[in-house]
């Protein structure tokens, strides 16, 4: 039985694999290479074909700016199916950006330097594979070094995002008291993703307004880092986006030694996330919650709400063991009722919380996937079980879809798997959890 799902996640990939040597999310609703996705896919392309699992890393890096930025979105042909394309974003507008590729302006969760890592740790030839790493090596070294050197202004080892896309739980609750701050107009535009999914499942047309707004900001100052910083509505410190650099960091330190040589970055690099551990448990930790949250930096405040984020710091080993302790209480306490599967994307003890719509609770396989490996590096193991065995079943049970309803209680009546099928991420995920 196994073997029909490992062979329909492999098909899937292959399936959504195209040409130019990248792989699409999901056919229509994704049709270009995003920045988080093809760094989970290179670890499902690395368990049974690691020439496509390079071919997406490079193929992603091609897209790096000159200044080390790397963007969320690479469009490397044009389509109909998605909404905001090449000719909104406009990225040329940026001085370092490539003549020959045109992206977004924004970027992703950094995830590339732990998918380095994985690579190395899956690969059966050594030999081969560290030639791969130290070709791709310093391009991801010189993308911490943009965030740290551009998007950390108070110098304190934290980088701030500028767009909940950013962020990459995009239609969080969690944004919701900075819409309120915004008044942007109504813009006209044709909405994509919901001629390919259930509108109910997906953001409204004014939460698009607010996306559209932030995006002409930054493009009045034509992406300049140092007046986005200034201008943007929103400007947040997510404990995600930091956590999984501070991961990425430490993949590069064990990466760089393995290569030998590389002293100043590997000094650089250490220095590094000592400072940034430091302030992500002094700013970001909430004892009365007992849990990371965001900083508002734009509106100088904490975001008082838990999401599937307020746990990612265990991924990075930045809590210490009482408050991963204390961490796993207020996460069971909130999100670990048997009636839910694991792992909800928003607390569903929150008013805000709905099971059926983009990020605002359902269950997303990359963070179960972020949450697994953060609660076995501390040792919480039958908890972390509990997430691989609830993503497996919940694939299993109803597809490869890109997030679930966390209620139990339909599971039995109707498929609750919504958003994109076949999605990429899912199935390479689904690889990486069987392997583990
Ligand atoms: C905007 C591709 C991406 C994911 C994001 C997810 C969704 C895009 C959208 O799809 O965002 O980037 O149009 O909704 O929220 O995490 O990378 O799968």
């Amino acid at each position: 039985m196994k073997n029909t799902f490992v062979k329909k996640a492999q098909d899937i990939l292959n399936e959504n694999f195209q040409e130019g040597g990248y792989t699409i999310p999901s056919k229509k609703l994704y049709p270009f290479q995003w920045k988080w996705d093809s760094g989970f896919i290179a670890l499902g392309y690395a368990h049974f074909d690691m020439s496509k699992a390079k071919k997406e890393i490079e193929t992603l890096l091609d897209a790096q700016w000159s200044n080390g930025f790397i963007p969320h979105i690479v469009f490397h042909i044009t389509s109909n199916t998605y909404f905001p394309g090449p000719k909104f974003h406009l990225s040329s507008l940026h001085p370092d950006a490539p003549k020959k590729l045109s992206s977004t302006g924004m970027t992703q969760p950094p995830v590339l330097g732990f998918v380095l890592e994985r690579l190395y740790d899956i690969s059966k030839d050594k030999e081969n594979i560290l030639q791969f790493i130290k070709l791709q090596i310093d391009k991801i070294y010189a993308n911490h070094i943009y965030f740290y050197s551009q998007r950390d202004i108070n110098d304190e080892g934290l980088v701030y995002i500028y767009h909940n896309w950013e962020s990459g739980t995009d239609n969080s609750p969690l944004w919701d008291d900075i819409w309120k701050t915004m008044n942007p107009p109504k813009y006209k535009f044709e909405r994509k993703d919901t001629t390919h999914v259930d509108p109910s499942q997906r953001p409204t047309n004014r939460e698009y307004d607010h996306y559209l707004n932030i995006i002409e900001i930054a493009k009045t100052h034509n992406y300049n880092d140092e007046k986005i910083a200034l201008h943007s509505p929103f400007l947040v410190i997510d404990p995600l986006f930091n956590s999984i650099l501070i991961r990425s960091n430490e993949a590069l330190i064990r990466l760089y030694k393995i290569l030998g040589g590389n002293k100043e970055k590997i000094n650089y690099l250490k220095k590094q996330n000592f400072k940034s551990i430091d302030a992500l448990n002094k700013k970001l930790f909430r004892n009365d919650l007992g849990a990371y949250v965001h900083y508002d930096l734009r509106n100088e405040k904490h975001i008082l709400s838990l999401s599937s984020s307020s746990f990612s710091p265990l991924f990075c080993g930045a809590p210490n063991k009482k408050r991963g302790i204390k961490l796993l209480n207020t996460f069971m306490n909130k999100f670990g009722d048997p009636k839910y599967y694991l792992c909800a994307s928003f607390n569903p003890k929150d008013k805000k919380f709905n099971p059926k719509k983009y990020w605002r609770g359902p269950v997303w396989i990359n963070l179960n996937w972020i949450l697994y490996n953060g609660l076995k590096r501390y040792g919480f193991n039958e908890i972390a079980q509990r997430i691989k065995d609830d993503s497996i079943f919940l694939i299993e049970k109803n597809g490869f879809y890109e997030y679930f309803d966390p209620r139990k209680k339909i599971s039995n009546i109707e498929n609750i798997g919504y958003g994109g099928s076949n999605f990429s991420w899912s199935a390479a995920l689904y690889l990486d959890f069987l392997n583990d």
